[in-house]
């Protein structure tokens, strides 16, 4: 993941502080007379120096002056300049700040801003990154030769503060199970984003931790979901209530509540049919799986392949029946990160896990942390 926009953000980063120096460089042709590099007639001086220094014990003073003053003539004036230009660079040294403009970063934002678009970072997350940078850079006295970090820094920080903060999973099932059974978890999301296989990792994961668990096949839209997910449930374990192909979701998921509650069960899981968030028939079924069911938690899964599309439908699901969370799936085939970057601080909700691959265990808990390191941005 992020194996594109990383590449792409170092190369941008390193930008600024080039500008940076040109910036100074221009500001001090302005202000002095400099030539902080030495000429290479000052180099030869130098030279010419060292070659003298070890004769001084060999020779006549005579001959040493001699050859001092034959040394000078052949440079000429440079020594003299060379004094003055030794002033002009310890000058230079003592300037230890540096700033950019804001005209400056404006046109230095533009080559981040496209990195981010084109690596699928939602318009709303650059714009609330562009701040953060502009807040911390424009004006701002930045150490010399340590603009490159301090960009990194403040870039980091900036999109550490997209990420909404989230909760342990797997710990709010224990402790809502220790207090009221069954944790219903009612998981929905376009056709084929991965909520299927995702319910089979969680049902996994759950199990691993000495929960009891069942699934409500809900979808029942197709008649291949519901033996996609008895494949699942018998290679787990679990017990999964199902109905017919075509019928009312909302009666399977209360069924499995119902079931739930008879034997001591922890959680439900429940699995829906692909809401397309723009079919107002479907969002209206939804709505009535959640209205029987009275789920603990919405659970929003979504392709982070497709990026700004995975951001959008979040936003939609979020806007019709309010989501506890999101897990991004296909997270492994993954190269740009722009979903994961964006979709928390578009809806406000915490991305919770990270879907790795097909098997049961490829389900990573999301830390903000580890997405700044694999942006290259970590500390
Ligand atoms: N590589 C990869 N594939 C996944 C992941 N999650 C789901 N898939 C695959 O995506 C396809 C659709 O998944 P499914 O669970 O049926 O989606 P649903 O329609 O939302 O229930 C299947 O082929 C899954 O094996 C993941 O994290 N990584
Ligand atoms: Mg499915």
């Amino acid at each position: 993941m992020f194996g594109f926009l990383r590449k792409k953000l170092g190369e941008v980063i390193s930008k600024f502080s080039e500008k940076a120096k040109e910036e100074k460089k221009e500001e001090l042709k302005e202000e002095k007379q400099p030539a902080a590099k030495p000429t290479p007639a000052t180099e030869k001086a130098e030279e010419v120096k060292a070659e003298v220094k070890p004769r001084e014990k060999e020779k006549e003073i005579k001959e040493e002056l001699k050859e001092k003053k034959e040394a000078k003539e052949e440079i000429g004036e440079e020594p003299k300049k060379g004094f003055f230009e030794r002033i002009t660079s310890a000058v230079t040294e003592a300037v230890t700040t540096t700033k950019i403009s804001e005209a400056r970063f404006d046109e230095l934002f533009q080559d981040l801003e496209i990195t981010l678009l084109e690596n699928n970072v939602a318009v709303e997350a650059i714009d609330k990154i562009k701040a953060g940078l502009k807040t911390n850079l424009v004006e701002k006295p930045l150490q010399r030769g340590k603009v490159e970090e301090a960009v990194r820094k403040t870039l980091r920080s900036s999109i550490e503060e997209l990420f909404i903060s989230g909760y342990d999973f797997k710990e709010k099932i224990v402790e809502t199970a220790a207090v009221k059974k069954p944790v219903k978890v009612m998981f929905v999301g376009i056709n084929g984003s991965g909520k299927t296989t995702t319910i089979a990792k969680i049902a996994k994961l759950l199990q691993d931790n000495k929960l009891k668990v069942v699934i409500a096949a809900s979808d029942t839209f197709r008649a291949a979901a519901i033996h996609q997910l008895q494949e699942h449930a018998d290679k787990l374990g679990v017990k999964l209530m199902k109905h017919d192909y075509g019928a009312d979701p909302a009666a399977v998921a209360f069924d499995a509540i119902k079931y739930a509650e008879a034997h001591g069960i922890d959680a439900v899981l429940i699995d829906t049919a692909g809401r397309l968030h723009s079919n107002v028939n479907l969002v209206d079924e939804m709505k009535k799986i959640a209205r029987v069911a009275k789920p603990d938690l919405k659970i929003f899964v979504g392709e982070a392949i497709t990026g700004n599309d995975c951001v959008e439908q979040a936003r939609k699901f979020n806007e019709a029946i309010g989501i506890d969370g999101i897990i991004l799936a296909k997270a492994d085939v993954d190269e740009k990160g722009g979903a994961a970057i964006s979709v928390s601080y578009v809806t406000q909700k915490p991305i919770l896990f990270l879907g790795t691959g097909q098997g049961y265990n490829d389900l990573s808990p999301f830390k903000p942390e580890l997405v700044v390191e694999s942006l290259g941005l970590a500390a």
